[in-house]
């Protein structure tokens, strides 16, 4: 036999007999690749892969796109509507038209009898833009209750709130190009290479291109940790303090950009009287960096020509959620690194269209950043859809975090779940639990019938996912990007879109507002909204959006009209001096006060219990736990703990462990690393009836997101590892 690289086999590959490749947006994380499905002569979707000539991926795809295919033939798809009387009667099934008047009856009866406000909407990041706001549409206008809102309250909404804070609108400014313009970078609680892993590949190109620092800030050694120039391991919740410490620094040695802050800052003074008190030797004991190198970070990012900040769910799932995105804001202004080339925040969504949901669903409002505070807002919205503005609620309603506990109460007795799954995804579920079980009514509409929410539905709507439907969706950095029908939804499930015009019909009486069916025709709709706002897609449209892979807001119809490229459209915001949202055009620095507010070890539960996730799981695995290539690298539950703790404890490698809270508790595996430090344990909250069960429901004040990342567990032995193998396994659900 033949050894050596001149004597290998040459790989094939698997001829899978595609005949046609058809266009899509990825529909798992913010990144928004372009990927294309390959059907065979029998028109199944047999392969997945990336498009050479799209910006964002280049025609590369990270390992839950390349197989995204085999989402839509998975087991646990509905394919027919169904009912019950009671939760825990068997399902019966039936038809559409029956379905919807049954949430049409059941809401008006609840609403009638306990108010207008006792039924919630529970969306997602998940849908497609023209989804989102056909759904808005129909909560706002037709339904009318207050309690509507999303997943994207336990994800971006730190960030939403810390941009309106300091910039007086949602918006990130700025774009993957960045990174081949910055002179520094920091990364604050983000995992590129699990979590973006497309992101990455764009930051490490241009990284190879033009060397530039890159800081992560992260208590755990994450794999984007590892490949960092300096790492910060700060002691989880303190990052506003770090922030602190660091702005102390560059004030106090003048290293910031006066200009700068002339032109279009307010606030600088009470600033500089909050960070006087935050010298790095007093930062030091809180956030647990060292003062050298608080200094060190400190000058890098402010010496830096254009120097740029990322962060992700690091920063926003804590008490100090909003805060932390507000220090990133002041840090960038206060060294003029606002929407110039390489020198931007850019928040690193999480979902899909997690953006679309922002800027189109109405959960935050009325449509493209609409308020509902604003008359002149609710008279235009009014007169659009046809709607008397009086039917507006003039101050929104609760977000999802409070709707549970609301719902707890029992003053919200009926709920429609969309494309969500809070039984797994919100925080301490035996609470949840309770919140569910007291419901008179609750419509879970989901692709998959077998999640964990719909075992409370009395009502269940199966619905297409990803490309069986047909719309746009928003990456990270504002590009809208279309996702075009390669699969039909099976049996008799139907697309979101579909599904919620079925549903107007039944509120819509004497079909007073128009709700279109198709989606390009939605976008036409919702372009004319969007004339002359932050979010302006006035120059766009399917077709275009298509041929280019995806266009950057704003791009407006002048600049179409002008000629300009749609590749140039909205690369940044806020580039100009002056262009804030607040009347004056001016942004905000916001002092920051820290007061520890969030639970922490101590003796009784002396580890930090941190949360999070895995490159090849995909949040409550509905998805990625159903297809054998992502499955298979971490089939069950398992917990990241330092050696020399197990050691301490009497703990092997891979023995069965029980983690207790104070809310409950949760068996998973050991596994044993050095990425957590001694005093903390990572538990990737993919499983049911796992990470959830122990963490707490403490709220961001601003925001309303929960502190996923912080908590206190104790960690015990077990005895019977044969016993804790079953209860684990219970955990894994499929
Ligand atoms: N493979 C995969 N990719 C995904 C997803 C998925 O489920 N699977 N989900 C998508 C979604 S919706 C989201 S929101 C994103 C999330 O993307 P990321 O935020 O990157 O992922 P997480 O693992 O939730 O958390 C990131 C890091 O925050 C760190 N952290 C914990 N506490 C602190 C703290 O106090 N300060 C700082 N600075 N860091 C801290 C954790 O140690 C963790 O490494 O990923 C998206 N991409
Ligand atoms: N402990 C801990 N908890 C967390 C987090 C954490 O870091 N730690 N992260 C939080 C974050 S950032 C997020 S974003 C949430 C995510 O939490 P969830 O939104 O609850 O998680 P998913 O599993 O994405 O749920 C989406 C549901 O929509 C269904 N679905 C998918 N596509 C479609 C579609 O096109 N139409 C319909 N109708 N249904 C569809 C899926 O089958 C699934 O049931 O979890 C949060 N929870
Ligand atoms: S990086 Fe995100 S958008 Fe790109 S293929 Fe992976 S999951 Fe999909
Ligand atoms: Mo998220």
């Amino acid at each position: 036999m033949l050894f050596g690289r001149n004597h290998k086999s040459p790989i094939t590959l698997a001829d899978k007999g595609v005949v046609e490749w058809k266009y899509a947006t990825c529909g798992y994380c913010s990144t928004g690749c372009s990927i294309e499905v390959g059907l065979n002569a029998a028109g199944k979707a047999v392969a997945s892969r990336g498009v050479a000539d799209a910006d964002v991926n280049r025609g590369k795809l990270c390992l839950k796109g390349l197989a995204e295919h085999q989402i839509f033939a998975a087991p646990g798809r509905g394919t027919q509507p169904l009912m019950r009387t009671h939760w825990h009667d068997a399902w019966q099934p039936t038809d559409w038209n029956a379905a919807t008047a049954k949430l049409h009856d059941e809401f008006r009866r609840i609403q009638a009898k306990y108010g207008r406000d006792s039924v919630a909407v529970i969306s997602t990041g998940q849908l497609l833009t023209e989804e989102f706001y056909t759904l808005g549409k129909l909560t706002r206008g037709l339904i009318g209750t207050n309690n509507y809102d999303g997943n994207t309250t336990l994800c971006m909404a730190s960030a939403v709130s810390g941009y309106k804070r300091s910039f007086g609108s949602d918006g990130p400014p700025g774009s993957y190009e960045d990174f081949s313009h910055t002179d520094c970078l920091i990364a604050w609680g983000s995992n590129l290479p699990e979590q973006h892993p497309i992101i990455y590949y764009r930051l490490k190109d241009a990284q190879e291109q033009r060397r530039f620092p890159l800081i992560v800030v992260d208590p755990r050694v994450t794999m984007l940790a590892q490949m960092a120039d300096i790492h910060l391991p700060l002691t989880p919740g303190t990052d506003v303090v770090l922030q602190n410490a660091m702005m102390h620094v560059i004030l106090k040695e003048g290293l910031e950009d006066k200009r700068y802050i002339e032109a279009n800052c307010n606030g600088i003074e009470e600033l500089r009287a909050e960070v006087a008190k935050w010298d790095p030797a007093t930062a030091s004991r809180i956030c647990g960096i060292d003062e050298e190198t608080i200094r060190v970070v400190a000058r890098l990012f402010a010496k830096a020509p254009a120097a740029m900040q990322i962060w992700t769910m690091g920063i926003n799932q804590s008490t100090h959620g909003s805060d932390g995105v507000v220090g990133i804001n002041n840090l960038a202004l206060i060294t003029g690194n606002v929407g110039k080339p390489g020198g931007t925040p850019l928040s690193i969504t999480g979902q899909c269209n997690a953006m679309g949901t922002r800027e189109w669903s109405s959960c935050a409002g009325l449509p493209n950043h609409r308020l509902l505070e604003n008359a002149q807002h609710r008279q235009e919205m009014g007169e659009f859809w046809n709607v008397d503005p009086e039917f507006f609620p003039k101050q929104l309603g609760l977000k999802q975090t409070d709707i549970f506990k609301v719902m707890e109460t029992g003053k919200i007795k009926g709920l429609w779940i969309i494309a969500t799954n809070p039984m797994s995804s919100l925080p301490d579920t035996a609470r949840v639990r309770k919140a569910m079980e007291q419901l008179e009514f609750c419509c879970v509409q989901d692709c998959y019938q077998d999640t964990e929410c719909n075992q409370y539905a009395h009502l269940y709507l199966p619905a297409g996912t990803w490309a069986e439907k047909h719309g746009v969706m928003t990456n990270t950095e504002r590009r809208v990007n279309l996702v075009t029908p390669v699969a039909t939804p099976p049996g008799e499930a139907q697309p979101d879109l579909w599904i919620f015009n079925r549903v107007a019909e039944k509120f819509n009486e004497g079909g007073r507002v128009k709700f279109p069916e198709n989606a390009a025709d939605i976008f036409l709709e919702m372009r004319e909204l969007s004339k002359g706002r932050l979010c302006d897609i006035t120059g766009m449209d399917h077709d275009l959006i298509h041929k280019h892979r995806g266009v950057q807001w704003p791009y407006t119809a002048e600049q179409a009209a002008r000629g300009e490229a749609p590749a140039t459209g909205g690369v940044r915001l806020y580039t100009e001096d002056a262009t804030f949202r607040f009347p004056d055009g001016r942004a905000k620095l916001i002092p920051l006060p820290f007061t520890v507010n969030y639970e922490g070890p101590d003796e009784q539960y002396p580890f930090w219990l941190n949360t999070g996730r895995l490159v090849e799981h995909w949040h409550t695995r509905t998805k990625t736990g159903k297809v054998g290539n992502n499955n298979k690298f971490s089939p069950i539950p398992f917990v990241e703990m330092n050696p020399d703790t197990a050691a301490e404890l009497g703990i092997r490698r891979g023995e069965y462990i029980r983690l207790v809270s104070r809310r409950s508790d949760a068996v998973v595996m050991a596994q044993l690393t050095q990425r957590v430090r001694r005093n903390m344990v990572f538990l990737p909250f993919h499983f049911h009836d796992c990470a959830n069960r122990l963490t707490i429901a403490l709220l961001d004040p601003y925001s309303r997101q929960p502190a996923f990342k912080q908590s206190g567990v104790r960690i015990e032995k077990i005895a019977n590892q044969h016993e804790a193998a079953m209860l684990s396994m219970e955990m894994r659900q499929f």
